[in-house]
Order: C-alpha cells, then sequence, then structure tokens
C-alpha cells in the first residue's frame, strides 16, 4: 500500500474519522558543511523522500499519535511538564513547546504519521518530522501567521531544548523552503536566498549510505560548534564568518591543535560554497566535483567527523573516476554524495557496492535523488 494509503487507513481506524494531509522532504547539501551555525553559506536542496502526516484537532488539550514506522502510539500534553520520554515524540512535543513559547495557539490534535527518508543517514529525517508538524500545526491552529523562516527555527529550537542538539538552521530551513528542481544557497548570517536550478545535464546526484552510525550524534556534534565558537570568541568575532586564514594563523599558538584544525575547515568551506555556486551556473562541472573532493578531505582530516567507511566509499568513487563525492551531513556515519557522469553510473554503483560489502560484510545502500518540494499541505 502506498504511504498516504496507509497513513489514512490507520488514522481511520484509531481515531474514527479522517483529518488533513501534510508532508515534509529530507534534504541534501551539495557543499558547505558545519558552516551554517558559524553564520557561512550552505547549498541544500529538498527531496524526494518526505514524512507524511495525517492531523485533526480533537478538542481536548491532549495530543495523540501514531508512528507507523515505530509502530508505537504515544499521548502527551502541551505544558513543559508533559514532556513524552520516546525520542520521536519528543521532536512533536518540541515543536508544539516552541510555538506556545512563540505566542503561538496549539490545542490538542490526534495523528498519524509514516515517511521514507532513511533514519541515521544524513538525510535529516528529524528535520522533516519537526517541519511536517511545525508548517501543519501553523495552518491548522495560526492561519499560517508564522512565518517560513521562524517556522524553521521553530524546529531548530525543538533539536537545542528538547533533543540536545545544537544544530544550525540549514536542515529545517531546507525541509520548509525546498522547490523542485532547484537547490538553495542560504547565507545563515543574513539569511538571505537564492534559489538555484539544479539538473546537471549528464550527470546525477546518487547517495550511498555506508549504514554505519558510529556514535551518538549529538555530543561530538556540539563539541565541534563548541570548538568554533572558542576561535571565534578569540578573534573577537560573532562567528567564523567573519574570519580569515590570515587571522587564524595569527592567533595559531593561542589556541588548541584541535581548534585550528575545526577553523581551518570552516573558514576554506565558506568559499567552496561560493566557487560551486558559480561553477554551477557556468556549467563546470568539474570544479564543483574537484571541490566536493576538497571538502571530504577537510571533513576527514580537519573536521574528524568521517570514518573508515565514509572514506573508503570516497577513495572507490575517486578510483572509478567520479566527478565529486563527498561525506553528506552532520557526519559520523550515514551517506556520501557523489556527483557522476551517467556513462559511470552503472559501474560506480556496482563497484562500490561489490568492493564495500567484500570489505564490510554489508552492501551500502543506494539512493537516487530528485529535487523536490519542502513543506506542503497534501491534495
Ligand atoms: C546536521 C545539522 F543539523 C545541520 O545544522 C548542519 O550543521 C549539518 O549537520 C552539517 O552541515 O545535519
Amino acid at each position: 500500500m502506498e504511504m498516504k494509503e496507509r497513513i489514512k487507513s490507520e488514522f481511520e481506524k484509531r481515531f474514527g474519522t479522517d483529518g488533513t494531509l501534510y508532508a515534509s522532504s529530507g534534504r541534501i547539501n551539495l557543499i558547505g558543511e558545519h558552516t551554517d551555525y558559524n553564520g557561512g553559506f550552505v547549498f541544500p536542496g529538498a527531496i524526494d523522500k518526505c514524512i507524511m502526516a495525517e492531523i485533526k484537532a480533537n478538542g481536548t488539550e491532549r495530543v495523540r499519535v501514531f508512528s507507523i514506522d515505530i509502530d508505537e502510539y504515544v499521548e502527551f500534553g502541551l505544558e513543559e511538564s508533559d514532556a513524552p520520554t520516546q525520542q520521536w515524540a519528543r521532536y512533536i512535543f518540541g515543536v508544539c513547546r516552541e510555538i506556545i513559547k512563540r505566542g503561538g495557539t496549539v490545542k490538542g490534535f490526534d495523528a498519524v504519521f509514516a515517511g521514507n527518508v532513511p533514519l541515521g543517514a544524513g538525510l535529516s529525517s528529524s528535520a522533516a518530522l519537526e517541519s511536517v508538524f511545525a508548517f501543519a500545526l501553523n495552518d491548522m491552529f495560526n492561519d499560517n501567521r508564522i512565518d517560513k523562516f521562524e517556522l524553521a527555527r521553530i524546529g531548530q529550537s525543538t533539536e537545542h531544548n528538547y533533543c540536545g542538539v545544537k544544530c544550525g538552521i540549514m536542515d529545517q530551513f531546507a525541509s520548509i523552503f525546498g522547490k523542485e528542481g532547484h537547490l538553495m544557497r542560504l547565507d545563515c548570517r543574513s539569511m538571505e536566498f537564492e534559489y538555484f536550478p539544479f539538473k546537471p545535464e549528464g550527470y546525477k546526484l546518487v547517495l550511498v549510505d555506508s549504514v554505519v552510525k558510529h556514535e551518538l550524534v549529538g555530543s561530538p556534534y556540539n563539541r565541534r560548534r563548541e570548538s568554533c565558537e572558542r576561535v571565534a570568541a578569540k578573534l573577537g568575532i560573532e562567528t567564523l564568518r567573519d574570519a580569515t586564514m590570515e587571522d587564524l594563523e595569527r592567533i595559531k599558538g593561542e589556541i588548541s591543535e584541535e581548534d585550528y584544525m575545526r577553523a581551518r575547515f570552516v573558514i576554506g568551506e565558506k568559499q567552496r560554497v561560493l566557487d560551486v555556486c558559480d561553477a554551477l551556473v557556468k556549467g563546470d562541472y568539474e570544479t564543483v566535483g574537484a571541490r566536493m573532493y576538497e571538502t571530504h578531505n577537510g571533513l576527514s582530516k580537519d573536521y574528524e567527523v568521517s570514518c573508515e567507511e565514509l572514506d573508503y566509499l570516497n577513495d572507490i568513487a575517486k578510483e572509478c573516476g567520479v566527478t565529486g563525492s563527498r561525506i553528506m551531513g552532520g557526519g559520523f556515519g550515514g551517506c556520501t554524495i557523489n556527483l557522476v557522469k551517467d556513462a559511470l553510473y552503472d559501474k560506480f554503483v556496482k563497484t562500490a557496492s561489490e568492493k564495500f560489502e567484500a570489505k564490510y560484510g554489508h552492501a551500502p545502500k543506494i539512493y537516487d535523488v530528485v529535487i523536490s518540494d519542502g513543506a506542503h499541505k497534501c491534495k
């Protein structure tokens, strides 16, 4: 059964009525990693993998929600003290609370949801979950008065205050603002953004999922952010967006080797995003690809968020002659994103699958992605 049909039939079975369907997407990011919380640039797009929810106000002060994929039902109230213990439900509870804290309205509702964003793959299933509920609750209880930027911030604050991840704005922004066939270059300092048509002639974007997750994402991620903040504080600036390599060299002796490496990556990454955007406009995919490899190298050696398996996938891509390849998202496992010539696609997928399985005993998962719309009400 299609996802939509499964949700509708489950909703009807549990609540004896029908509600409104909403969806919001996972995301890819072509380049610009760990730059969002440093006030830098990112270049994401929403993808054709989403979380879909059917929702209806229930006239009470309680939320009743069923996750089809986890096969679990949870009920909670809307006061701070009502926080559920289940991680997945905390994302929804957090969104409700963050809307209320901003003076918005949330009343009790019933919901059933499901999704096809692979979990733990770095495609931001959590942002898709936050965004679908933020978008829906804005529509249902707030006459869409909360603007889209604030909806993204509601998801981000949910991560900070209810899930322990001090993330930037990229994932929620992409999930809310995504547009079919377009990537978005977002300046995370000014929040200005531009849509870039993305239909690379003769190339495919392929995600290769290592299906490994080495560490709990929260604390190592937050430690990376703290390193950047320490360096910015040392330089007397708000974020590393305003730092140059010369600035960093100047204070090298006053910061730890680790903080130095983290900042070196972030400062370099800022320019790479701009280079990739320029190259895309010119149809220069070789430059796009070269910058992707540089990003991988920086994420692996300086930012240290890669792992053996992802470095191996990157090496295979290089050996096969893939135009660009790099780890995508927060790191510590998940996917590589690869820009592959059409003619090389079959060979690359076969080689990567066989070699990876021979070395690690399980095959990677391959996802072809289509750049799609972000949060919306379903027809
Ligand atoms: C995770 C975070 F949620 C984003 O904000 C971003 O920092 C990303 O890691 C790394 O670019 O997805």
